[in-house]
């Protein structure tokens, strides 16, 4: 096992990993951007390395400044949590090149699922079902084009290449549309992505976000912890998410992540890693995956017992999975409520000192947050400042438990979103399990205020 690790990201994902290196017997170094300096988190690491100023391109998207507090501390393997540098190959490679272990998967392997036709055509070929559509990056010829888009049929999404978790996407409903739309996204993914690459999909009306979690080593082996139902989301981003999926054949998840599995091992894939999945009328269509560690990692982790962040540090090191399949069960329910630093309708950042913060209790309750009374809320970051989770035997336990701990958290001083979670603890359709990824945007616009 390693002696030491450079936690390369800041807020409760910061905190999650170094309760996961306490518990290994490893030492954490933190690093930290100006308006961090004060947080406890970093306060209670073993070490502690400036990175930069507030702005995420000086800081936490620093790769020198990351890789030389690496040096300085004499860390070993760098974590680096979600979003920042946690899917950017060439920072994984340069860690590597620098004599650090990147905890996550090789270089190679974040590159391949980083470009989504790549991602895309390695799946077909370790025989995880995909969204019927182009086999591979668009042709130029217009012709061709509206061929492809004929046999897939109408309507249809043009993705880009270079994009991911919702950007560089165009749904095309006619063919008088198709090849402006594919001209339009083309251009737009080139600026963005430095990619104009695009690929065609059918368009799924109104699927569920579902998505299989997976652990490898490096001594080839693979396991799935079942499944995260994440539909819940507005704009694009996820606010609550639970495992396991209300109302899906546990054959299908099975025969699922055993592909799933098979891909992993085809690759040679190390590590945490997620495949995310679009589930509508009884199937499952593949869309991307995921090679870090995700924010909704919790409810896989209360349902299968399996601590996701020391499984990864431990097959980075080396280890080999300490769990085969059959020993992984899924007991009971999870759900996790994102609280976010924002208007919980208008979804307006609300960066701020929090006055008050009581914490949630009571069994199968569990709280991943660096925050606490006192603790000012940075504006320049991401909005979410902690995760609830529950657990229960049922789905109704794990609701009912979720909402005692939505009554008993307070934060004062700042506004969140937890008065939503609230009502849609209470909401009909979500209770009775199922609800598609339109469903919270329809519901906030029939509940606007
Ligand atoms: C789709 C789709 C319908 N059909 N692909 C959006 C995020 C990115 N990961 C893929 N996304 C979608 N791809 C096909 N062929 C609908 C979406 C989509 C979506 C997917 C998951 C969760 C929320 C979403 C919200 C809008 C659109």
């Amino acid at each position: 096992m390693f002696k030491k690790i450079l936690i390369a990201n800041r807020g409760e994902i910061a905190l999650r990993i170094q309760r996961a290196c306490r518990e290994l017997g490893v030492k954490a170094v933190m690093v930290y951007s100006e308006a961090d300096r004060d947080a406890k988190y970093v306060r209670l690491a073993e070490e502690a390395v400036c990175i930069g100023p507030a702005a995420s391109n000086l800081s936490y998207l620093n790769m020198p400044a990351i890789i030389s507090a690496a040096e300085v501390t004499d860390a070993e393997a760098i974590h680096p949590g979600y979003g920042f540098l946690s899917e950017n190959a060439d920072f994984a490679e340069r860690v590597e090149k620098s004599g650090f272990q990147f905890i996550g998967p090789s270089p190679d392997s974040i590159r391949l699922m980083g470009d989504k036709v790549s991602a895309k055509q390695a799946m077909i070929r370790a025989g995880v079902p995909c969204v019927p559509g182009s086999e591979g990056e668009l042709p130029d010829d217009p012709s061709q084009i509206r061929r492809i888009a004929k046999t897939v049929g109408y309507p249809v999404i043009i993705k880009a290449a270079g994009g991911g978790g919702g950007r560089g996407m165009r749904v095309v409903h006619t063919e008088a549309a198709l090849i402006n739309a594919v001209s339009m996204t083309k251009a737009e993914a080139g600026a963005a992505f430095g990619n104009p690459a695009v690929y065609m999909e059918k368009f799924l009306q109104n699927p569920r976000h579902i998505e299989i979690q997976i652990l490898a080593d490096t001594f080839k082996n693979a396991v799935y912890l079942g499944e995260r139902d994440c539909s819940m989301q507005r704009r694009h981003q996820k606010i609550l998410e639970e495992a396991p999926a209300p109302g899906i054949n546990r054959k299908l998840i099975e025969r699922i992540g055993e592909r799933c599995v098979t891909a992993c091992k085809k690759m040679g894939y190390r590590g945490a890693g997620t495949f995310e999945f679009l589930y509508e009328a009884g199937e499952f269509y593949f869309i991307e995956m995921n090679t870090r560690v995700q924010v909704e990692h919790p409810v896989t982790e209360m349902v299968t017992g399996i601590d996701i962040v020391k499984t990864q540090i431990m097959v980075a090191a080396g280890e080999k999975l300490p769990f085969t399949q059959r020993q992984i069960t899924i007991s009971g329910h999870a759900i996790e409520c994102r609280i976010n630093a924002e208007d919980p309708y208008k979804f307006t950042p609300s960066p701020g000192r929090i006055t008050t913060w009581h914490a949630p209790g009571g069994p199968g309750v569990r709280v991943d947050s660096h925050i606490y009374t006192n603790y000012f809320v940075p504006p320049n970051y991401d909005s979410m400042i902690g995760k609830l989770i529950v657990h229960g035997d049922t789905r109704e336990q794990a609701l009912a438990r979720m909402r005692t701990a939505l009554l008993e958290t307070a934060v004062e001083g700042i506004n969140t979103n937890i008065p939503l979670h609230r009502e849609l603890m209470v909401d009909a359709k979500f209770m009775a399990g199922g609800t598609n990824i339109h469903y919270l945007e329809h519901w906030l616009e029939q509940h606007k205020r």
